[in-house]
């Protein structure tokens, strides 16, 4: 934490009024963690060891095909949106790392980027490739796919700009690539299956052959959109496919908005932890499709589901080292708060799947106990782990309650007179 924006003093402040409430909450919730049989220093370690990597394009308001409500202060490139993302990790404590997309964040130094990063305490994670849009100076089209076209100088372009981006990532101490393709169709009959997805291996196999030793390569899949009648990569199966055939540097990265509604993600989860394939996700949350709300806000015991998943086989050893990214659009929210919040949600679904015992829980499923299995699940989901995660911050340095420090902090207001405004009108403040 290097608290540029935020004076230490300032934090210690908000944390000297907050303690004495802590420390009696904290208090209660050792106390109804008492009988769990649980080391609760390991579990601390683990939550300090737990970070979460946030999405440069996250910062930014997002929207809707519909349109785009600014709000006043906003980023209005990469460096301002690193200002904002230390704001955040210098609150909570738990995402010292930013996801850069280009050729969105390209930048004419990427030297000065990553001293300019580093003297925020922050660093970067994995880069992501764009092949979903047309650009001013492209000769070409993406508008028929990218790395599955079936025009070979529009592939190599796709191929280019992925290369491209290792080259970028490397200049920023970036250690992945995430491919998210939109390649798909909107007709039956439109492509031939089988042919594009070979087209796709091909083309992935020239990206991976670029990809430096230390580095790893995500494979994102999506069922639909933009294309709505077939796409590509559509899921685990075909993003396991094609990670097993290039190699023990590319894995599968689980998107929870790419998939169809219902879909049981946590066995996802499992399956590609089995298989040595996990590798990352985008967290979210979503309703009805890939709709990008914030991680918790619509199914937060879903969410636990998952790490219930990842903390069971981390204890089998089956869990290779997994990148965790945000990727969402806040579209009616200050992204500061929404960030904030969703990787709060997210480091505490972690936090309730830590207070699972399961050698209890396996005594349960080998009686075939179904009620006291979920029982099992439900008592750690049930427990409030609002102190722990406080306590945590507080132990870090951090703020005991980021939200109500970011919204007396007036950091929008402060920064509208700095930044130069993008929208005169509509602009509003929270
Ligand atoms: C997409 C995918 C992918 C992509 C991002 C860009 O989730 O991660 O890079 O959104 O906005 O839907
Ligand atoms: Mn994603
Ligand atoms: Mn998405």
């Amino acid at each position: 934490m290097m608290f540029k924006t935020i004076s230490k003093e300032q934090i210690e402040n908000h944390n000297k009024k907050n303690i004495n409430n802590l420390k009696k909450d904290y208090e209660f919730f050792l106390k109804k963690t008492k009988g769990l049989d649980i080391n609760i220093n390991n579990i601390k370690k683990e939550l300090k060891n737990f970070s979460i990597a946030l999405p440069s394009w996250g910062l930014g308001t997002g929207g809707t095909r519909f349109g785009k409500f600014p709000i006043v202060g906003e980023p209005n490139n990469i460096f301002e949106k690193i200002e904002d993302c230390a704001v955040i990790n210098d609150l909570i404590g738990i995402t010292n790392s930013i996801s850069l997309h280009f050729p969105w964040d390209d930048v004419e130094d990427f030297k000065e980027l990553k001293e300019f990063t580093k003297s925020y305490g922050l660093k970067f994670d994995a880069v992501n490739s764009n092949t979903f849009e047309d650009f001013k100076d492209y000769k070409h089209s993406f508008k028929f796919g990218s790395l599955t076209h079936t025009d070979k100088s529009i592939r190599d372009k796709a191929i280019e700009l992925n290369i491209d981006c290792i080259k970028k990532g490397e200049k920023i101490g970036s250690k992945a690539l995430t491919v998210w393709i939109p390649d798909g169709t909107n007709y039956p009959g439109q492509q031939d299956f089988s042919k594009s997805l070979d087209r796709y291996i091909n083309s992935m196999k020239k990206i991976y052959s670029k990809l430096p030793s230390s580095w790893k390569i995500f494979i994102e899949h999506k069922p639909f959109e933009p294309a709505f009648y077939s796409t590509v990569i559509n899921d685990w199966g075909s993003s396991y496919y094609c990670a097993k055939l290039l190699g023990k540097k590319a894995f599968c990265l689980i998107d929870l908005g790419h998939h169809l509604p219902n879909t049981n993600i946590e066995m996802i989860v499992s399956r590609l932890a089995d298989m040595k394939k996990l590798g990352g996700f985008h967290f979210n949350d979503s309703k009805y499709g890939d709709d990008d709300l914030d991680s918790g806000s619509i199914n937060p015991f879903a969410l636990f589901l998952i790490f219930n998943e990842l903390t069971n086989a981390k204890k089998n050893k089956k869990l290779n080292s997994i990148s965790y990214m945000i990727d969402q659009s806040h579209n009616i929210t200050d992204p500061i708060e929404s960030l904030i919040m969703s990787a709060i949600e997210i480091q505490r679904a972690f936090a309730k799947s830590l207070l699972i015992n399961y050698k209890i829980l396996e005594k349960f499923q080998k009686k075939n106990d179904a009620i006291f299995s979920l029982n099992h699940l439900k008592n750690a989901f049930n427990i409030d782990v609002t102190p722990l995660l406080q306590m945590i911050r507080y132990e870090s340095g951090n703020v005991i309650n980021p939200l109500e420090f970011y919204r007396n902090f007036n950091y929008r207001k402060k920064k509208s007179k700095i930044r130069k405004k993008k929208f005169d009108i509509s602009a509003t403040i929270l």
